[in-house]
């Protein structure tokens, strides 16, 4: 045989079975990263990784756009992008290798490089280790690309049969131009084909082989991998099963009882761990060991700095206060606010300890920036921190230590503050700086650097477009303006005249309050709205704004058809 071949083109097969190849090899790889991951750190896996280096760098109207169309499940939406893209890629990547077999490898290497970056420039990236994931998963998918192209790449049939010296074509080629009848009538015999490089024949079954069995073998493996579980996350859920709760001193009354309106389809009182809303950049859920928690407080005013251990926070004087938590991105008439009884210490008490004073009383930091483990900042205000409101650091929510997803051991939390100005999860430390010095996480994406909560008012039920009965409906929901409280909570009908609602009773100031009334309803199409006034007078304007910069105003109202008796 001479090496002056023509080599056969690919056939639509070849090609088909190529892009197949770029695939297995792409999943192969992840799925050996995400094994490799669980044992170095989670969040060093590479979809993950890269997922969280493409959040840090989306434009806030991107951004602010698939919380809208995604709501909550915008990470999962990000996620699945990745993976359609890393697809097209992967099966180009397979035909690249058809071409060129080394280049196909070195593109999956490529990859693996960009995945290892990613995951070392995240800011919760504190170890070169955390390229190891990337890096072995490419490697293995790699290696895989060029022995699965191998199976593929032949002079083959169409050459051998032109030249008459290859041999054996493959039985299973199915050629895009008819040419069987040139084929010379031998039996297949691979390992003489193996053995010259001319005659290298296309061994589809031995890629389907291959790639069965490497597919099957990774997906194995990583299902064994999340089933032994991460040793890192493992030693963080161990520290928060052992954990024990101290008890407030003194303890916080009970929420009193009319706070609480027995309407069905209100949101209840206190809203239950599992409902309470989520919103956070973290697309692995950070799993915080409590036993090496620490939290470092430094900065302008500081006289020393202060490095805290979990029990040392614990030790002090304990608060359990009721608070509504709200997020800048809820819409009118949105989900994304949730009350609940926190646990936890004065951060006041702390800061004056450390030598911290108020700007309004000569301090040096109008500023306090919290940066948790995922390297999110969040800028408070230093002078609401200390006004004498209960701003906390939290371990405690509603009777147990923290969720993992609400920022497992310790969050800070400030009533009347929107949670992208106050609310920081998985916190590690705090800074004492200046709104000139320093831009927390959200505001170059065209937040406000300080914003306080609207007061805002939510029709639970009925819930938009219901159809009800004609006679007595009962309109109820939610207000809430903390810190100023709800004063008042009217509804309309219609163009009708604004009638009061009732006010369940208050609790608290910051939280919200709910609200019902009795709507005597007649047969037809109707639009019910409702506004609130918070406890200094002012009440809701009617003027819908949108959530950026600094928080969604305006009325909510919903449609709703009433039947005839
Ligand atoms: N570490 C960290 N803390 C964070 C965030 C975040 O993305 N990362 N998001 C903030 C925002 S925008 C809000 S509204 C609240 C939400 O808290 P929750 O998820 O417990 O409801 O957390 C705040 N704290
Ligand atoms: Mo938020």
């Amino acid at each position: 045989m001479t090496l002056s071949a023509p080599p056969r083109e690919p056939t639509r097969t070849d090609r088909l079975l190529a892009a197949v190849g770029g695939l297995v090899a792409a999943y192969v790889s992840l799925a050996v990263a995400d094994l490799v991951a669980t044992w170095v750190r989670p969040e060093a896996s590479p979809v993950p990784a890269v997922g969280g280096a493409v959040v840090d760098r989306t434009p806030a109207a991107v951004e602010q756009w698939a919380i809208r169309a995604f709501g909550e499940s915008d990470k999962a939406v990000l996620q699945l992008g990745i993976l359609v893209l890393l697809g097209l890629l992967a099966a180009g990547i397979g035909l690249l290798a058809l071409r060129h077999r080394a280049a196909g490898s070195a593109a999956v290497g490529a990859f693996g490089l960009l995945g290892a970056l990613a995951a070392v420039t995240r800011p919760d990236s504190d170890s070169a280790l955390d390229a190891v994931p990337s890096l072995v998963g490419a490697a293995v998918g790699a290696v895989l690309l060029y022995a699965l192209t191998g199976r593929l790449l032949a002079p083959g049939a169409g050459a051998a049969a032109r030249t008459d010296l290859a041999g054996e074509p493959d039985r299973s080629e199915v050629p895009d131009r008819p040419d069987h009848a040139d084929r010379p009538d031998h039996a297949d015999r691979p390992d003489r084909a193996d053995r010259t490089d001319t005659t290298v024949r296309s061994d589809r079954r031995g890629f389907l082989i291959v790639a069965a069995s490497a597919g099957i073998a990774a997906t194995g493996a990583a299902a064994l991998g999340r089933a032994a579980g991460s040793p890192v996350a493992e030693d963080a859920a161990a520290s928060r099963a052992a954990l024990r709760l101290p008890r407030p001193a003194p303890p916080a009354p009970p929420v009193p009882a009319g706070a609480q309106l027995r309407v069905p389809g209100i949101s209840p009182f206190l809203t239950p761990n599992r409902d309470f809303y989520r919103v956070d950049t973290a697309l692995v859920v950070p799993k915080v060991d409590a036993d090496r928690w620490r939290l470092r407080i430094h900065g302008s005013g500081v006289r020393e700095e202060r490095v805290l251990t979990l029990p040392e926070l614990m030790a002090r004087r304990v608060v359990e206060r009721d608070i509504t938590l709200a997020c800048v991105s809820n819409e009118v008439g949105g989900p994304y606010v949730g009350n609940a009884r926190w646990l936890g210490v004065h951060l006041a008490d702390l800061l004056r300890e450390a030598g911290v004073r108020p700007p309004s009383e000569g301090g040096t930091a109008d500023q306090l920036v919290a940066r948790s483990v995922d390297g999110m900042t969040i800028g408070t205000p230093v002078e609401e921190v200390m006004d004498g409101r209960d701003a906390l650091l939290a371990f405690g929510m509603n009777g147990e230590p923290l969720p993992f997803t609400h920022g497992f051991p310790v969050r800070m939390l400030v009533p009347g503050l929107y949670g992208y100005v106050s609310a920081c999860k998985w916190i590690e430390s705090i800074e004492l700086t200046t709104f000139d010095a320093y831009d927390a996480y959200w505001v170059p994406r065209g937040w406000a650097a300080e914003a306080p909560v609207k007061t805002q008012s939510r029709i639970d039920t009925p819930r938009p477009l219901a159809r009800r009965a004609a006679g007595t409906v009962m309109i109820a929901g939610v207000a809430w303006a903390q810190h100023r409280g709800i004063a008042r909570v009217e509804v309309r009908i219609d163009d009708g005249p604004w009638r009061d609602a009732g006010l369940a009773t208050e609790d608290s100031r910051d939280t919200w309050r709910q609200w019902a009334y009795p709507w005597q309803a007649t047969p037809g199409r109707h639009t019910l709205t409702v506004r609130a006034t918070d406890g200094t007078g002012a009440t809701q304007p009617e003027k819908r704004t949108g959530t950026m910069p600094d928080g969604a105003q305006g009325w909510h109202s919903v449609v709703v058809t009433v039947e005839g008796a």
